[in-house]
């Protein structure tokens, strides 16, 4: 297949004595966290193929396959550099690693002496390593008496969702797909984004299994699955609760499983029953039928599995989406099967350490919340002001909703900047102290997925390049600097491995971090049907149709709709001027915006474009391949069109996300999408965004 590159033939000449193999993790925000066997000669990475972990089972992802590239890109930041020009200019030059930990230390005890607040940790998922994503930086950030930091880019809404109806990101097994006899991938485009799901998609589709997807677009996916749902962005809960209207009203429950593994079902029956297929249809932009016939089709079918991704919680109701579509299994009894069951992520089923990774205890008083989701508020407008950042594992100029306002925030002459990368991003131009990152060939990392079961150890194949040093490494030298002298400050990155697995979670009996360096992974201890008898980690146990929790959060206590911000029917006014909804999915050859600078993903993706309905196209004067504006209130940028019925009418799409400084009118997606946050988890509503697009230079 297309996109699924096959491991190198394993090497089989004789044993060299410069030559060995070592195993790692990709280190990506991707739901499959591949395993890896790099190969080093003379201490150099000479191959990168896909490790023997059942469920990646040694094929990689094609940016993956050449990640040496990036680790060797002639582009890295090699050594500490300071700022020499204009703030956003870019230029730079080389000091010292003292020269730079000194300057930081500085100035964070200068800002520290008046209020800590105002200094701002800004990290997000450049790598999910439980070492360089959260440890040693939390502890040196908390013991400082910094703000802290709301992560709600991706995925707060929905893990928020989940958690109501079934008491945390947990779910069905992925890697049970195979068996399933239907499929429905809502809200997701494993294609580009899950790819060892859809492989087990395949084999369920060479076995006779249905799979249909619920998407606005007709994705990458879509083309391959056997039906298309193309509901108008946002209104997924309504589809939802419509097919439970019909399963309820049909009697198409599974009352045993009811009746033992849920609460609520009297209260859940009485709210879908306004919830008419017809009133679904209508909100949706669908036919009744579709709602009708998969419903009973859902509800028909023992071994269902629903693959929700993050796609169709990035709305102002995503959290109450979720939490309204998880409730479909538990009234099917589609638990009960292997391959039954709903999974948005896995995470919450690995019971790591967190409190010893990220040591909350050493807090000093109680310091504010910023949420990263409005980061552009809060460099501009915060009190007491953002007078320093540290910025690592993100790209916020690139990445963070209405990025008008986060440059504007990044600019401010009286904010001190520092960032640690890999690359000279847009938000690394910015920076006043410089720093060079490793990659994950270059530190030892420990690492959970969200969509698989296994634990893996990353383990350095070569030495830093340059003078690259790990995240948290660069918080160790800063912590004695400072002169905190707290012994966890001074961890060694295999200690903090460790500590992360210091657990008496079940699903972590046997899996030391001895064990998993020498086999690269281990399976956690969950079983392949996980809730078959019920057991939901719920307050009551039981798949929540009525939820407390949700009631004590100030959310309805039952699933709902909550429809989006920005949509045609429920923001009218809105809709007048900006009558497009706008989403801007991940691009098949970037991962956010990582990769987003290298040459063979840059040639893979050939230049920033929009997918616009022909009709939309038609009214607009806009031909196929001109260039657009895309415009709001918040801001503009300038794309290619692709005149297409994959998007439907009135609906327009653009992968994202470019790197704003290699664009032509260096802009991105972010220049439209909102600050608004959703319902629930605090989280960034990306696709809750309308939109009016024109001819550019009209
Ligand atoms: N190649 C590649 N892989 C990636 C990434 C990448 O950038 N590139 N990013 C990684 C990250 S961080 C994440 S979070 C995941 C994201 O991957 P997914 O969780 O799959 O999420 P998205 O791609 O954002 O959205 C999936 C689909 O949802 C659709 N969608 C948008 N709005 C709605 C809606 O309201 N309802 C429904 N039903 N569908 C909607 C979009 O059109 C899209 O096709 O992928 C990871 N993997
Ligand atoms: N318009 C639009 N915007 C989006 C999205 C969208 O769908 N549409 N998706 C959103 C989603 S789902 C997400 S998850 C976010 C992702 O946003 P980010 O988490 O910011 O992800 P990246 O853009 O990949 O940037 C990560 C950066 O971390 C750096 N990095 C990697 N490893 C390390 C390390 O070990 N140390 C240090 N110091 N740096 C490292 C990389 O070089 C890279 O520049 O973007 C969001 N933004
Ligand atoms: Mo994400």
């Amino acid at each position: 297949m297309r996109f699924l590159l096959p491991a190198t033939a394993m090497d089989t000449a004789s044993p060299q004595p410069n030559r060995r193999t070592v195993s790692a993790a990709c280190p990506h925000d991707c739901p499959d966290t591949c395993a890896l066997e790099i190969t080093v000669e003379d201490g150099r990475a000479v191959c990168i193929r896909g490790g023997d972990m059942p469920f990646t089972a040694g094929t990689l992802c094609t940016k993956v396959a050449r990640y040496l590239d990036r680790t060797y890109a002639p582009s890295r930041i090699l050594y500490p550099m300071k700022r020499i020009g204009a703030k956003g200019g870019g230029r730079f030059a080389r000091i010292s690693w003292d020269e730079a930990l000194d300057t930081i230390a500085g100035r964070f005890k200068a800002i520290a002496a008046t209020d800590p607040q105002q200094i701002l940790p800004v990290s997000y998922a450049g790598t999910m390593g439980m070492v360089s994503y959260a440890s040693m930086d939390r502890r040196f950030f908390h013991r400082l008496g910094a703000s802290l930091l709301e992560r709600t880019l991706c995925s707060s809404a929905g893990k928020a969702g989940s958690k109501i109806t079934l008491g945390g990101s947990v779910g069905c097994d992925p890697e049970q797909a195979e068996h399933a006899r239907l499929i429905i991938i809502w809200g997701s485009n494993p294609v580009v984004s899950n790819l060892h799901f859809w492989s087990r998609c395949q084999a369920a589709k060479r076995r006779g299994a249905k799979l249909v997807i619920i998407d606005p677009r007709r994705s990458e996916t879509a083309e391959k699955c056997h039906q298309h749902i193309a509901p108008y962005p946002g209104t997924d809960a309504a589809l939802a609760l419509a097919m439970m209207h019909v399963i309820i009203g049909e009697g198409l429950t599974d009352a045993d499983y009811v009746g033992n593994h849920t609460l609520g079902y009297d209260e859940l029956a009485a709210r879908v029953r306004a919830w008419t297929p017809q009133r679904a249809a209508a909100i949706c932009g669908i036919t009744t039928a579709e709602i009708v016939n998969l419903a009973r089709e859902y509800a028909r079918t023992r071994a269902a599995m629903i693959r929700i991704n993050y796609g169709l919680q990035r709305h102002a109701g995503g959290g109450m989406a979720v939490r309204t579509i998880a409730c479909l299994p538990a009234l099917t009894g589609a638990w009960r099967e292997p391959a039954g069951g709903v999974l948005l992520a896995t995470s919450d089923f690995y019971g790591f350490n967190h409190r010893a990774l990220e040591r909350p205890d050493l807090l000093r008083g109680a310091p504010r919340t910023i949420n990263l989701a409005a980061l552009g508020d809060a460099l501009t407008a915060a009190q007491p002001p953002v007078t320093a950042a540290y910025v690592y594992n993100t790209n916020p100029v690139a990445v963070c909703p209405d990025s008008r306002k986060v440059m504007a925030g990044f600019a401010r002459e009286d904010l001190f900047t520092v960032v640690h990368e890999i690359f000279q991003t847009d938000t690394a131009d910015y920076a006043d102290i410089l720093l060079p990152a490793t990659t994950q060939l270059e530190h030892h990392d420990i690492h959970k997925s969200y969509g698989h079961m296994y634990v893996q150890a990353s383990q350095p194949a070569i030495a830093p390049v340059g003078e690259a040093k790990p995240n948290a490494e660069v918080f160790r030298l800063l912590a004695a600097r400072m002169g905190f002298d707290d012994a966890c400050l001074r961890d060694s990155d295999e200690d903090i491995c460790r500590q992360a697995l210091d657990s008496t979670a079940t699903a972590l009996q046997g899996i030391t971090w001895d064990t998993l360096k020498k086999h690269g992974w281990q399976r956690l201890n969950v079983s392949a049907a996980p809730f078959a008898e019920g057991g939901f980690p719920t307050p009551s146990g039981k798949c929540e149709f009525w939820s407390e929790t949700a009631k004590a959060q100030g959310h309805d206590p039952l699933p709902d709709y909550t429809p989006p911000r920005e949509g045609p029917t429920s923001n009218r006014a809105l809709a007048q001027r900006y009558p497009l909804a706008f989403i801007s999915p991940p691009h098949r050859h970037f991962l956010n915006s990582s990769f987003a600078n290298l040459d063979f993903a840059l040639r893979d993706a050939g230049e920033p474009s929009l997918d616009i309905h022909p009709d939309d196209a038609a009214s607009r004067g806009i031909r196929d391949g001109m260039p657009v504006c895309v415009f709001n209130d918040r801001g503009n940028y300038t794309v290619r069109a692709h005149l297409t019925t994959k998007v439907r009418r009135g609906v327009v799409s653009a992968p994202s996300v470019w790197w704003k400084k290699l664009t032509a009118d260096r802009r991105n997606a972010n220049e439209v999408t909102s600050q608004a946050v959703a319902d629930m988890g605090g989280a960034a509503t990306y696709y809750d965004c309308l939109v009016q697009v024109k001819p550019a230079g009209r």
